[in-house]
């Protein structure tokens, strides 16, 4: 086998095991975080590929928020809070910690 050929497989093992490892895959799909914005009161708002989002705090604790309650952005932009998934936010710092 070429040194190209077996970095190849190797690679494909990686990936293959960190795919594994991750569980269902919350870094793709409707469940992917686009963006994170920081908010005025120091929670950061998780806007997710499917329009819903979620929030948490300075600590990394699950912020509980009312559909369509107002939030002013650090920048001081205000946005509607869309979806409360705190669910979603919950499975994925579960597998994160796993890692
Ligand atoms: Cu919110």
């Amino acid at each position: 086998m070429s040194i190209r050929k077996s970095l190849i497989a190797l690679s494909l093992v990686a990936t293959a095991l960190s795919a594994v490892a991750a569980g269902p895959d919350v870094s793709k799909g409707d469940a992917a975080i686009v963006q994170s914005v920081q908010l005025k009161d120091g929670t950061t708002m998780h806007h997710y590929k499917d329009g819903k989002m979620s929030m948490e705090d300075s600590m990394g604790k699950i912020v509980y928020m009312k559909d369509g309650v107002s939030m002013e952005t650090s920048d001081g932009k205000t946005i509607s809070m869309s979806g409360n998934e705190v669910a979603r936010l919950f499975m994925q710092k579960k597998l994160e910690n796993r890692k």
